[in-house]
């Protein structure tokens, strides 16, 4: 997070991370979509506006290449712009995905929720926890998408509750740290089915807001109000 002294601007980094394939390029398309045409999702008011086009980085196969990267201004606080990121699952682009989460204020990790995953998923999370040292919940804000739920053989919320518990990023509700715990979202990223994608992001920019305004970077440990614009 920066605070440009000129102008005061709050720029915001929030990160898509997951496997290759996971729908992470088609979540920032479809949520650039819904943020343009600011039609209310699920009776939600749309809190921002892209500014500019989507940078993508992509091969000819659709799986990104370097990272795509959105900026999102609030229309609440025209002070705060989110810059949206989203890293290339490949393996070979692991070096890459260090550099990307540098100065990252809020992660959602997008898992591909077919069955036949299930390992790739924890894999991706396992590197994510590494390249995070620590800091995830505790100072990054953590949301999980469970995506492509449109599909066929796929996992549901309570799997991937037992994945976060084995990855200690699950705590239990006499942990201060109770009401922080990621709320895993069942999403579809495809534009004409989508789910969950506005609210997702949202609930990610609030936390982070939350993190900023009340918890000086951290995760507050006291009860906050809820209705924390973003
Ligand atoms: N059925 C279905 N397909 C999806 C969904 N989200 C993404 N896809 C498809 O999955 C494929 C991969 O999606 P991408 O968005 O390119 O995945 P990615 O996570 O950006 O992949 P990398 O850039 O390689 O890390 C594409 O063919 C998408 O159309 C979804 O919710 N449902
Ligand atoms: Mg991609």
């Amino acid at each position: 997070m920066k605070i440009n002294k000129n102008d005061g601007i709050t720029e915001i980094k929030l990160l898509y991370w997951g496997m290759a394939g996971s729908g992470k390029t088609t979540i920032i398309d479809t949520l650039y979509k819904i943020t343009k045409s600011q039609k209310k999702e699920m009776g939600q008011l749309i809190s921002i506006e892209p500014k500019g086009e989507l940078k993508k980085i992509g091969a000819k196969s659709g799986a990104t290449l370097y990272f795509d990267r959105g900026f999102f201004q609030s229309k609440f606080h025209k002070t705060v712009n989110y810059h949206v990121f989203t890293v290339a699952g490949q393996n070979s682009f692991s070096p890459l995905r260090l550099r990307i989460f540098e100065g990252t204020d809020g992660v959602i990790f997008v898992v591909d929720s077919q069955t036949h995953f299930f390992e790739d998923n924890i894999e991706s999370l396992k590197e994510l926890k590494n390249v995070a040292r620590g800091k995830l919940i505790t100072e990054i804000p953590l949301i999980v998408m469970l995506n492509k739920q449109d599909l066929e053989n796929v996992i549901h919320v309570e799997d991937f509750i037992q994945v976060l518990k084995n990855e200690k990023l699950w705590n239990e509700p006499n942990d201060e740290l109770y009401m922080w715990n990621p709320i895993i979202y069942e999403t579809c990223a495809l534009f004409d089915k989508k789910k969950n994608i506005y609210q997702s992001f949202s609930e990610l920019a609030r936390r982070t807001q939350i993190y900023k305004t009340y918890g000086k970077g951290k995760a507050p440990l006291k009860e906050i109000m809820s209705d924390v614009p973003i």
